[in-house]
């Protein structure tokens, strides 16, 4: 059950979500909850978990701080996981009957970070196949247009993958054959729809797995950008093994090639559509 009962998944967010691979909805997370994830981004920076990465290198201003999996060892980002509405919402959306939790990844860019999250999409770094993986990304302060995230509309639908890379590094890490090299896209921003929100805690943007999207950096002087992301599998997600294997997920599963999700206690189902 949504627990706010205000929120209303209209067929016009769905058809949205559908034509342009992501929309934008106000006021979806209440207040409790964006609390309770505020304290889960303190806990996890003072203790992080296994995964951790940090982006910023010394000597750079600011700090960018990434993690992943938080809700295996962080019980209010368990909760929120579970509980909060956003399985529901990624059910609607993608009109699955049933969702699996695939993993949490929490962003914070403290002010005056330079580090972008270049270009990408995020099922190629993932092992997942099925056009049913959705993700959300919940600002837990409020973002402007030079903090923002940053979607090329209707990009899920091009029939292309491109190549996972490590935006930290030079793209080679993640080298692979079977997906296609990524434009630059930076160079050439007048040839592509770019689309964005400036946002306030509470509300929330809802994405396809293959949406190309870039998250902006942090410049502001005091003005924090802690945000945290879902990724929610839906009814036609199977479990797919590529060569290199995907980074995601992060931990070990026996999970074999076109498996489905929904009876993996390893990706725990979280919602299903009431009998
Ligand atoms: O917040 C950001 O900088 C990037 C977000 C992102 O890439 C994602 O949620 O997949």
């Amino acid at each position: 059950m949504l627990d706010t009962p205000n929120i209303e998944i209209g067929d016009d967010s769905i058809e949205a979500y559908e034509r342009d691979g992501v929309v934008c909805l106000r006021g979806v997370i209440a207040p409790h909850w964006i609390e309770l994830l505020r304290q889960g981004v303190e806990r996890d920076l003072g203790e992080p978990g296994p995964h951790v990465e940090i982006y910023t290198k010394d000597g750079d201003p600011g700090l960018f701080f990434n993690d992943f999996d938080l809700w295996r060892h962080n019980p209010k980002m368990k909760a929120f996981a579970f509980e909060g509405p956003c399985a529901e919402i990624a059910a609607r959306l993608t009109r699955s009957t049933y969702i699996n939790f695939f993993y949490d990844h929490v962003f914070v860019k403290e002010p005056g970070t330079e580090g972008v999250t270049h270009w990408h999409q995020d099922q190629p770094y993932m092992a997942v196949d099925g056009r049913k993986l959705c993700s959300n990304w919940i600002p837990l302060d409020p973002i402007t247009e030079e903090t923002t995230v940053e979607f090329i509309r209707g990009s899920h639908r091009w029939g292309r993958w491109f190549a996972p890379f490590d935006s930290m590094t030079d793209g080679s890490r993640y080298e692979s054959e079977a997906f296609e090299r990524f434009p630059d896209i930076e160079a050439h921003r007048a040839d592509y729809e770019i689309v964005s929100w400036e946002l306030e805690p509470g509300d929330c943007i809802f994405f396809h797995g293959l949406m190309l999207h870039q998250g902006r950096s942090n410049p502001t002087k005091a003005t924090r950008r802690r945000t945290v992301t879902h990724r929610w599998l839906g009814d036609d997600a199977t479990f797919a093994v590529r060569e290199p294997i995907s980074e995601f997920p992060k931990i070990d599963t026996q999970m074999s090639h076109g498996q489905p999700f929904k009876d993996v206690a390893d990706f725990p189902l979280v919602w299903q559509k009431a009998a």
